[in-house]
């Protein structure tokens, strides 16, 4: 087992990782840039090694800079969190060049699942249902329109280097379709250096369903459920639960054993996310992401698995522990991520943190890195922490979420706790009933001031 774990990230996945280190008895390096030295992380590790100034790029993506925090602690693996270099697949080859594990997926995976023309590719190779669309990247504007009479209009233009909704344009009819390609490719173009486009089918109001899974790398994998994450506003997930009240047993069996085989077939590694549109009883495979992800903890508080441990135990080069028919479904759980940021606006508030109180009681974790008198830092997102709540049944978890938000003390800062307990009482949320734009609808339509 790893002897020293060097966490390459920072705010709640480091404190996340940490803990995770901490129970499996694996020394621990934290890493910051000069803007968050007193952050928890920091505090709560056995080292900790300053990596540079507040900006991301001279700091959490600076592979040099963290390659040296590994020589200078000795540190045996490096875990990236979410964000920053954790889908880097150079980062991950680099550390190996130098003898250091990364505990991720395999390069190779990373770099096929960043680009989405590969990813569906494969997705479809490998039996997962996908939206019907273009053979590839786009040939011609010709090429285009005749992809888009087969499968119908609307259609949706995607980057290719493309993912979390930057670089799509729907086009309704054959006449947007010229304008549609050619912003999408001039906006992939200065976003990602890449202008390939392809064209699918566009679902209106579909809910977004990712099933997570955990590989060993040899050949075995599991998934671990779904969580339904279609509340979020302008791509930024806000709130996220499982099961999904679209779900019954039998399709969620069905999806989950389709991903779970796929993950077998190419011997995937580490934990992952395959991301899907479900509408009108159907999935539709749109990307899959190979890290760690923010929500993660809906999985874990209804499985009662541990996914940080479970990666750093394959990273090291264990068969998974866990079989598929070990894994249990119990109850109902629901993440809410607080940001400070104004509820209206959405506008970032850093700042002092005057009064800090979590809720706690029975089924209620707050996984946060915030504490009074933390000084919230302007440079990086403005995730404060992730109430996660359960209870045995949807409804006892929507009333234990209310009453922990209406427990939940913040001042110093804004944050977006009063959305929250405007959705908690929101009719729609409480039958379940929204989709990929309803918050947003939600929000247009004053939702909150009322
Ligand atoms: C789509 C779609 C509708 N039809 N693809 C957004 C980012 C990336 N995950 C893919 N996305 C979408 N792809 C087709 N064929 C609608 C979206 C989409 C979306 C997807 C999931 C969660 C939130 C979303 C918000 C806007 C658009």
């Amino acid at each position: 087992m790893f002897q020293k774990i060097l966490i390459a990230n920072r705010g709640e996945i480091a404190l996340r990782v940490l803990r995770a280190c901490k129970e499996l008895g694996i020394q621990t390096v934290a890493v910051h840039s000069t803007a968050d030295a007193d952050a928890m992380h920091v505090r709560l590790a056995d080292e900790s090694v300053c990596i540079g100034p507040p900006a991301a790029k001279d700091s959490y993506l600076n592979v040099p800079s963290l390659l040296s925090a590994c020589e200078i602690t000795g540190a045996d693996a490096v875990h990236p969190g979410y964000g920053f270099l954790s889908e880097n697949a150079r980062f991950a080859e680099i550390l190996t060049e130098h003898g250091v594990h990364f505990i991720g997926p395999k390069p190779e995976h990373i770099r096929l699942m960043g680009d989405k023309i590969e990813a569906k590719r494969t997705a479809q190779k490998l039996g997962i249902p996908v939206v019907p669309g273009s053979e590839g990247a786009l040939k011609s504007d010709q090429d285009a329109l005749a992809v888009a009479r087969d499968i119908g209009f609307p259609v949706l233009v995607k980057a290719a280097a493309g993912g979390g909704g930057r670089g799509m344009k729907v086009a309704d009819t054959a006449a947007d379709l010229p304008v549609a390609l050619a912003t999408a490719r001039a906006e992939a173009k200065a976003a990602f250096g890449d202008d390939a486009v392809y064209l699918e089918k566009y679902l209106a109001t579909p809910r977004h369903i990712e099933i997570q899974v955990l590989g060993d790398g040899r050949g075995n994998a599991i998934h671990l459920g779904e969580r339904d994450c279609s509340l979020q506003r302008r791509h930024q997930k806000v709130l996220e639960e499982s099961p999904s009240p679209a779900l019954n047993a039998s399709a969620r069996a069905e999806i989950g054993e389709i991903v779970a085989a796929a993950m077998r077939q190419i011997k995937y590694l580490s934990a992952g996310t395959v991301e899907f549109l479900y509408q009108d009883g159907r999935f539709y495979f749109i990307e899959m992401n190979t890290r760690i992800q923010v929500e993660h903890p809906v999985t874990e508080m209804i499985t009662d698995i541990d996914l940080v441990l479970e990666q750093i135990r394959v990273a090291d080069g264990a068969a998974l522990a866990i079989d598929q028919k070990d894994v249990e479904f119990h109850g109902h759980a629901i993440e809410c991520r607080i940001n400070a940021e104004n509820p209206v606006s959405f506008r970032p508030s850093p700042g002092r943190i005057v009064h800090y109180h979590p809720p706690g009681g029975m089924g209620v974790r707050v996984d946060s890195a915030a504490y009074q008198g933390y000084a919230i830092p302007p440079y990086y997102d403005s995730l404060l922490g992730k109430l996660i709540v359960h209870g045995k049944t949807r409804g006892e978890c929507l009333m234990r979420l209310k009453r922990a938000l209406d427990e939940f003390v913040v001042d110093g800062v804004e944050t977006t706790l009063p959305l929250f307990r405007a959705l908690v009482r929101d009719k729609d949320v409480l039958d379940g009933a929204y989709h990929i734009h309803w918050l947003e609808a939600f929000l247009a339509s004053g939702g909150l001031e009322e």
